[in-house]
This record gives structure tokens, C-alpha cells and sequence, in this order.
């Protein structure tokens, strides 16, 4: 059961998209790890590519999690910006670059640590 809280909560945070709450004391070395590990669930079928079909099974599961739909527009929106090669797969690398760039927005002093009043913000 643990596995599956994780999968939501990681479902609704690849959702929104927008610069979360990071945590408050979370290092970048952290969020890098959080963010491989996000990919493992995304990936379904482990062959190191999130394909649309991937993103949109992922996207739909955690919206129905919360008793809402998914609808496509959203997903290729959301696939797009992943995709920053626009080779038609998103990568971990390319799932990385954009939550390190969350990263390092929320961390707004630059020392590799959210520091309580930056997971505030
Ligand atoms: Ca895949
Ligand atoms: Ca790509």
C-alpha cells in the first residue's frame, strides 16, 4: 500500500507541473534521486523511455485517484515540455532537467539545500 501512496502522490506532483512546495531540507543530490525514481513509475514498461502512451496511463491513473479525468490536450501539453529534444520519448534525463530546474528555482540562495523559508515559498 505504501507503493501505491507513493505512485499518487508522485502521480499528482507530475501533474500539476508547476514549482511545488519543495521539501524543506531536501538536498539537490535528493530531488535527483526523487526524480529517477519518479521515472521508474512513469516507465512502465522499463525500457528507459516514457512514450505518450506511458505518460497518459500514469497521468490518467492519478487523476482518477482523485476522482477526476485526464483529457488528452493536457497530457501532450504536459508530454511536450518534457520532451525537450522533441524526439517523441521523454528520458530520465529529461524528466531531471525539469525537476532540478524546480530545484534550483525554489533554492533561492544557491547552496544546494531547501532551506525551510524556501519550501514555504
Ligand atoms: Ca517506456
Ligand atoms: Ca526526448
Amino acid at each position: 500500500m505504501k507503493t501505491l501512496k507513493i505512485a499518487v502522490t508522485i502521480g499528482a506532483l507530475l501533474i500539476s507541473g508547476q514549482a511545488l512546495a519543495q521539501k524543506a531540507g531536501q538536498t539537490r543530490a535528493e530531488a535527483q534521486a526523487a526524480s529517477a525514481k519518479k521515472f521508474k513509475n512513469l516507465d512502465t514498461n522499463g525500457d528507459g523511455k516514457a512514450s505518450p502512451a506511458e505518460l497518459l496511463a500514469f497521468m490518467t491513473k492519478a487523476a482518477e485517484k482523485r476522482g477526476e479525468t485526464m483529457d488528452q490536450a493536457k497530457v501532450d501539453r504536459r508530454f511536450k515540455r518534457l520532451d525537450t529534444n522533441g524526439d517523441g520519448v521523454v528520458t530520465a534525463d529529461e524528466l531531471a532537467a525539469e525537476d532540478l530546474a524546480k530545484f534550483d528555482k525554489a533554492d533561492a540562495n544557491k547552496n544546494g539545500v531547501i532551506d525551510a523559508d524556501e519550501a514555504a515559498q
